[in-house]
């Protein structure tokens, strides 16, 4: 076993929690991986982050994330902030030689996508994009059956991510919800999420896209009066994938009734896979093409992860797949691998968000994908 790793996390809000209980539990879950200490949690504001500092278990807090990314006891720096601050911070995180995990989506658009695609080729550290759902027990199976062939060629997919937080006229101004911190709205999101599902379970990536956006509420409170809300609320995509196949997309943070639901529907030449994140232990397999679909409880040891966590049948949450995430980084920087999914994963789904704004802007056209590799 290596010596220990700090660790530092880059932001306080939801997903600086999310990877903060995922560095507390990953030692105890998988005791194969490599120690860490909970260095340091960095936020903007001083009380707020000591504070959360110490829920959270950091041993310090700091405001200064240039100085914590040259501390030569932190080894990982998890990036945790609104978007437009990813490249910056983690083309620097790289640069002083740390590992990095960046949440999604990778950047706010394609440059700074890229950019930070060619930092983490020159950079001597790891560097994972944070898709956290590739680590749902239920969506590996489901990459490993669809891997083997299980349901022969895929020929379509439906995937759908729907939350209704936008719903409320009253919801306030975020980060969130402005172009120049966030990039997209529910597309870059929710969206992000999905297509790296379409990639990661088919193995295909888009040789074109159509797509449409729609922003139903224009204006929301913000500190200091109404703003122009300037991304997306919801998001309609079609994906044309290598071979012929076909997968759509609908994201939406206006969808009445739905909080969190991600599903994801692939249809092949002998079977067929459904998955619904709010039955997140579950895989509806349809085992051949006359065969009537069966659900599988994926909390079997056999299943992927599942031999780390408990006996079948007790079943995992959503925040367990930041414990796993964290595991997976942890063991590719142990063995000297590249972490999945990478940069250059992220930049994948980053031209698809691109090529759905600019089909939105084309009145729904084609654009062709075809450098993309
Ligand atoms: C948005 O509401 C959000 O928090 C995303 O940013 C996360 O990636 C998703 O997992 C849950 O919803």
């Amino acid at each position: 076993m290596s010596a220990r790793l700090g660790v530092a996390v880059l932001g306080t809000a939801f997903m600086g929690r999310a990877h903060s209980s995922a560095w507390r539990n990953v030692g105890a879950v998988f005791p194969d991986t490599t120690p860490i200490d909970m260095r340091v949690l960095v936020g903007s504001d001083p009380d707020r982050t000591a504070s959360a500092a110490r829920t959270l278990g950091w041993q310090e807090a700091s405001t200064d994330w240039r100085e914590v990314i040259a501390r030569t006891d932190v080894h990982i720096v998890d990036i945790c902030t609104p978007g437009h601050l990813h490249a910056e911070m983690a083309t620097a995180a790289l640069e002083a030689g740390k590992h990095v995990l960046v949440e999604k989506p990778l950047a706010t658009g394609l440059a700074e996508a890229e950019r930070m695609v060619a930092a983490a080729e020159h950079a001597p550290g790891a560097a994972m994009l944070g898709f956290n759902y590739r680590r749902v027990p239920a969506l590996a199976l489901a990459r490993r059956l669809v891997g083997e062939g299980r349901i022969g060629d895929v020929r379509t997919v439906r995937a759908a991510y729907l939350q209704d937080w936008l719903v409320d006229a009253a919801a306030p101004m975020t980060w969130r919800l402005r172009a120049e911190t966030a990039g997209n709205g529910a597309l870059g999101d929710l969206g992000s999420h999905a297509i790296d599902q379409i990639f990661a379970i088919t193995g295909l990536r888009a040789t074109g896209v159509r797509g449409t956006l729609r922003t139903f509420q224009r204006e929301r409170q913000g500190p200091d009066g109404l703003e122009q809300v300037t991304v997306d609320d919801a998001a309609w995509a079609q994906l044309d994938l290598d071979g012929g196949a076909v997968a759509s997309l609908e994201v939406s943070r206006v969808a009445t009734g739905r909080k969190n639901g991600l599903s994801i529907e692939l249809h092949g030449t002998d079977g067929a896979i459904s998955f619904d994140l709010e039955r997140l232990n579950e895989l509806v397999v349809t085992d051949g093409r006359d065969a009537w679909p069966s659900r599988v409880l994926v909390t079997e040891p056999t299943h992927p992860y599942l031999d780390a966590w408990w006996p079948p049948g007790h079943v995992l949450g959503w925040d367990s797949t930041f414990t796993m995430q964290a595991a997976d980084l942890l063991r590719s920087i142990a063995a000297g691998r590249a972490p999945e999914p990478s940069f250059a994963d992220g930049l994948a789904v980053q031209r698809v968000l691109d090529a759905v704004e600019r089909s939105d802007a084309a009145d729904g056209a084609r654009m062709p994908l075809d450098d993309h590799r």
